[in-house]
């Protein structure tokens, strides 16, 4: 049986729907360069940092730029999406993930967030979910984007566990991939997750007790 002992959420898509407002910022920004981007390029850049999803898009209109405007780019794409997500409050943490967390506390089981983006702490904070956390890593604190699994390792790390006693809630096929070469079990959320141990459309309604209970052949 796993033993659990932490929990690590992606942010993303996970906890919120701010994935919206990055693919609202990123095609806004991609009409502006003349470079076709649609809901099927969005899904391939969720949980991949700002500087690759840049690249990605560039790569897309076969466009060479130099650093300093790479770097322009990048601020208006955060500026676009801060503006964006500018209104979030506490009523857009997305459905299950408060009782979720209530049961794992109640379990002795620690809450991590493993999350790509350099702006997780203040959406958290506007969520006003920061102090449920026992760590958190996001983008400020790697150096390697997921699929690598470097925003997870250091997030158990930071907890003192192992990948094996943790499990990791993710969005994202980078995500996923991610979770799956750090040795962590995880849990799917949304279509075209199917390497994930168990997936889910939402997790509304959840409890950990029914996720054990799916997880339980692959483990
Ligand atoms: P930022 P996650 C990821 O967050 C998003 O899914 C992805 O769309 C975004 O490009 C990335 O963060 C970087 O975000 O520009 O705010 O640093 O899903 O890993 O929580
Ligand atoms: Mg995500």
């Amino acid at each position: 049986m796993l033993n659990l002992k932490a929990c690590i959420f992606d942010l993303d898509g996970v906890i919120v729907d701010t994935a919206r407002h990055h693919f609202a910022a990123w095609k806004e920004l991609a009409d502006e360069l003349g470079v076709p981007f649609t809901e099927n390029d969005n899904d391939r850049l969720k949980g991949v940092s700002r500087v690759d999803s840049l690249e990605y898009i560039l790569q897309k209109g076969n466009l060479i730029l130099d650093s300093a405007t790479k770097i322009r780019l990048m601020a208006r794409k955060n500026a676009l999406y801060l503006n964006l997500a500018e209104g979030t409050s506490s009523n857009d943490v997305l459905a299950g993930i408060l009782p979720l967390m209530d049961e794992m506390a109640a379990s002795n089981v620690q809450i991590g967030l493993g999350s790509s983006s350099k702006n997780a702490r203040m959406i958290l904070d506007k969520l006003n979910l920061t102090s449920r956390f026992n760590a958190i890593v996001d983008g400020n604190n790697i150096t390697l984007s997921k699929p690598d699994p470097e925003v997870f390792l250091k997030a158990a790390y930071a907890m003192n566990v192992t990948p094996g006693e943790c499990l990791v809630f993710e969005d994202a096929q980078s995500g996923v991939e991610a979770a799956l070469s750090g040795g962590f079990m995880v849990v799917g959320v949304g279509d075209g997750l199917e390497a994930a141990h168990a997936t889910y459309a939402s997790l509304n309604g959840l409890t950990l007790k029914a996720i054990f209970k799916q997880l339980a052949p692959s483990i």
